[in-house]
């Protein structure tokens, strides 16, 4: 009997004695244990737990509710399915994600490799921080994972099994809430609008009926398409970064959908970062030389990740069908298509929706923060709405270009 055998959410001290009874693989050092809980995320815990003779380890437990609300009911099985997904991308990408020690359904817990001298992505990009082999590495983890989980190269009752362990009906609705609905009617009361900006949400999201349309087909394929095993909430607070090594983190949102859902993430998360810097850096040269970097970096991750993804195709494809190249063509189209829509809803929600980014939220100045949140949802509308016209990364920086040069200073 152990008092870990049944539930409960744990507090630091807790977490050391949950280590020094679960995490026997390393040989701690019981008098000089620390723990910190260091969970900046909304859902869950984490523990950062340590010795003095240089041993570590990560323990993330799910809470029954979210964080960032308790009105948020929360199924605790995301943690095995976080722990699993980090297990199968391990093999499909390897050295892009953190390794799983164990995972625990009892405590609906998991001791994860502590990824010491990595930080997380979004606090390293407020400071300008520049990454130069993000996009390599991202494109090569999303195009590994992606592709690597489709009917396209997957035996197809392999591919059912896998879908059927990762189905994730709770956190699945708070995208479909969050990222599908709300930002266009506010109908759960709970966005946050910045002020200055409240007649042009209302006038560009709440009453675009035409844009609703385009939203709705979105989220009908959102929760239809079984594309792919989705990481499913990959922005860069789900990156932790040092200048050599990026890794992903946070899979919890995992399901089979729309592969488009991690790529245009990424980009829109790097346009949060190009805002940023456009607004808070006042050096010319330096603001240069930050959005110059990002504005590389979203042509890149486009161009890269659809060149990888094409070569998996051709390497990998198992299904008969497939196989053939115009067929080819058409799928990989779509991915594009779906990941500029993605990019455009993740602006949107992440600029009027119930979960904001720093990146524009401590942009200081009132007046450069309303223009850099209209930049968002001006390019965000052409983004959902001329999704079918994007062939590559450069058609996505020429929106974002057209955006800024059409909001006045
Ligand atoms: C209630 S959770 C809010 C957001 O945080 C997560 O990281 C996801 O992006 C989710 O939409
Ligand atoms: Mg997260």
């Amino acid at each position: 009997m152990s008092r870990f055998d049944t539930y409960f959410l744990m507090k630091p001290d807790d977490a050391i004695e949950y280590v020094k009874e679960k995490a026997t693989r390393f040989s701690w050092d019981a008098p000089t244990m620390q723990c910190r809980e260091i969970g900046d995320g909304n859902l869950n815990y984490v523990f950062r737990v340590w010795d003095g003779k240089g041993h570590s380890v990560i323990i993330k437990q799910a809470g029954h509710t979210a964080r960032i609300s308790r009105d948020m009911v929360l199924s605790t099985d995301r943690n095995r399915i976080e722990s699993e997904i980090l297990i199968l991308e391990g093999e499909l990408a390897k050295g892009f994600v953190p390794e799983i020690y164990f995972f625990d359904v009892a405590m609906s817990a998991c001791a994860e490799e502590d990824l010491t001298g990595h930080e997380i992505m979004r606090t390293c990009m407020l400071r300008h921080e520049i990454f130069p082999k993000f996009a390599e590495d991202i494109s090569t983890f999303m195009a590994n994972t992606l592709m690597g989980t489709t009917d396209i190269v997957m035996d197809h009752k392999k591919k059912k099994e896998l879908q059927r362990k990762f189905i994730n009906p709770e956190l699945c609705e708070i995208t479909e809430d969050l990222v599908y609905t709300e930002p266009y009617n506010n109908c759960a009361n709970r966005n946050n609008v910045f002020a200055p900006n409240a007649e042009f949400v209302k006038k560009e999201l709440y009453d675009d009926e035409e844009l609703h349309c385009e939203v709705a087909k979105l989220k009908m394929d959102f929760m239809c398409n079984a594309q792919s095993l989705l990481h499913g909430d990959l922005h860069t607070g789900s990156v932790f970064i040092t200048k050599e090594s990026t890794m992903v983190i946070d899979p919890e949102f995992a399901f089979y959908g729309p592969m488009g859902y991690d790529i245009g993430n990424v980009i829109a998360n790097m346009i949060f970062a190009w805002c940023n810097g456009g607004a808070e850096i006042s050096d010319p040269k330096a603001r240069r030389e930050f959005c110059g970097w990002v504005e590389q970096v979203i042509v890149e991750v486009i161009d890269k990740t659809m060149a990888k993804m094409k070569k998996y195709y051709r390497e990998h494809v198992t299904d008969v069908m497939a196989k053939n190249k115009a067929y080819m063509e058409y799928y990989l189209g779509t991915i594009l298509a779906d990941t500029a829509g993605v990019t455009g809803l993740e602006l949107n929600r992440r600029t009027v929706g119930m979960a904001n980014v720093k990146d524009l939220t401590s942009i200081s100045d009132e007046k450069k923060r309303a223009r850099a949140e209209r930049i968002c949802i001006h390019s965000a509308k052409r983004y959902i709405k001329e999704r079918g016209g994007l062939k590559c990364g450069a058609d996505f920086l020429k929106v974002l270009k057209d955006a800024e040069a059409s909001v006045a200073l």
